[in-house]
């Protein structure tokens, strides 16, 4: 147990929070965050934490989602989970038939504070039992969720209390434990974010939360298929794939968080910021020490972990996306020839004969095909991106922006980046090419895509 992961109120510093809390309690009302606990919780044997003293943080801003709201019932913070189908448009174009919590999948994220005591009914609304697991929290056996091992499902129909105080402090899940691979294939999942009573190291300007997932979804189908072990179709933040991600919004210079968690069936997903270094600054085991933590730009979040990352923000708009390339694709078969390189005219001129619009593809790559509007089987989403602002953007599933400007009046999102010319890339002039002494040789010309000439 490090002083790090649990912040000790000593005697001295109790008064002063105290002083500070009247002042910080007017400024910090922020929704379903006003009231404080007005009686301290029963002791526990760990209950060092002091659930009155002063609270500073930033709000988790949720892309594509929210929090679960709460109410305050006796020094007690009373959550209502309900367990539910959910329709959901996963991206433009593909509505989905899914499970989720309170309308949504993921479910809406619990923002608490180290220290709350919580109660947490959980209605079942679904065809079959569940039950629910507060995934890396220390707790009480009693409430850890797990069918079978620690209560009884919740039958269909039936509320469940859960209680418990928060004792650490971090970023943490909760997902079904009873017939978990369907019901977290079909999306019930969603993440926990503990505020510490006491902030540690500088402030935090802009706090995201990312739920990563996969799912396979047959083409022209609305229901994921739970039986899939690989080979997914659609990879999602927050149960949406590019272009239905919303982008993270931050000013030039402010320190920002991101949590991701990662509750996919089979696959670790290394996340890839474009223009930054970052530091992974926590585990769902705690707060690494800064002693400890390290530079990176892509951070890999492992099934069943979550990683803090925080960076101080710098103006573009920023690609942040898996680096896996075909976790960046939407419902792309998988079941085809590898084209590349091929001459495919033979092929093509036989297949025209008995279907005119026949097109082989690949053969010259795949950008653009997104792009091109082929005929697809109706809500399906194969190969699907979204308009940037130099073109079409060719990726879908796990891609979003972080998009960072000076001078920003609200977090809404503020279209597109302009860069300056002098650092915008472009296709290079012939007086440059002559002045670098630049030597090109013989370069194809490009060949029309199915009649769509080049692309971004
Ligand atoms: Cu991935």
């Amino acid at each position: 147990m490090t002083t790090t992961r649990r912040t000790f109120m000593a005697a001295g510093s109790l008064v002063a929070a105290k002083l500070a809390l009247e002042a910080r309690e007017a400024a910090a009302q922020h929704e379903g965050h006003g009231a404080q606990p007005e009686h301290a919780p029963a002791a526990t044997p760990r209950g060092a934490v002091d659930p009155r003293a002063g609270r500073d943080y930033t709000p988790v801003t949720v892309p594509n989602g929210g929090t679960l709201p709460w109410k305050m019932v006796g020094g007690v913070k009373v959550f209502h989970l309900i367990a539910e189908p959910v329709k959901h448009e996963m991206t433009p174009g593909l509505m989905l038939d899914c499970w989720g919590y309170n309308g949504s999948t993921p479910g809406p994220v619990i923002e608490v504070v180290q220290g709350d005591r919580v109660r947490i009914y959980v209605t079942n609304k679904l065809p079959e039992p569940t039950t629910v697991h507060w995934h890396g929290i220390v707790l009480p056996n009693g409430m850890d969720g797990v069918s079978g091992l620690n209560q009884a499902p919740i039958g269909v129909g039936e509320t469940f209390r859960y209680e418990f105080t928060l004792h650490e402090h971090g970023t943490f899940m909760y997902h079904p434990h009873f017939d978990e691979m369907t019901q977290m294939a079909m999306g019930m999942m969603g993440m926990i974010v503990v505020h510490p009573r006491q902030r540690i190291g500088p402030r935090i300007d802009r706090d995201f939360v990312l739920m990563l997932s996969e799912w396979f979804i047959p083409m022209g189908g609305s229901r994921p298929d739970p039986l899939k072990m690989n080979d997914f179709n659609m990879l999602t933040f927050n149960s949406k794939a590019f272009p239905g991600t919303e982008p993270l919004v931050a000013k030039t210079g402010d320190r920002v968080r991101i949590r991701l968690g990662n509750l996919g069936a089979m696959d670790h997903h290394p996340v890839h910021l474009h223009g930054h270094t970052f530091k992974i600054v926590a585990t769902d085991g705690g707060i690494i020490p800064a002693s400890a933590q390290w530079p990176e730009t892509t951070v890999l979040v492992a099934v069943g972990a979550t990683r803090d990352i925080e960076f101080v923000a710098n103006a573009g708009d920023w690609a942040m996306h898996c680096h896996m390339t075909h976790h960046i694709m939407n419902q792309m078969g998988h079941d085809t020839p590898s084209f590349v390189g091929a001459d495919t005219r033979r092929l093509d001129a036989k297949m025209k004969a008995v279907l005119p619009s026949y097109m082989t593809m690949g053969a010259d790559g795949m950008g653009g095909h997104a792009e091109m509007g082929m005929p697809v089987p109706r809500n399906s989403v194969p190969m699907k991106g979204g308009a940037g602002k130099h073109g079409y953007i060719d990726m879908g599933g796990m891609f979003t922006v972080v998009k960072v400007r000076s001078g920003l009046k609200s977090y809404e999102d503020p279209g597109w980046y302009e860069s300056p010319k002098s650092e915008q890339a472009t296709v290079a002039t012939a007086a440059e090419l002559t002045r670098d002494g630049i030597e090109t040789g013989d370069v194809p010309t490009p060949k029309a895509h199915g009649g769509h000439e080049g692309h971004g």
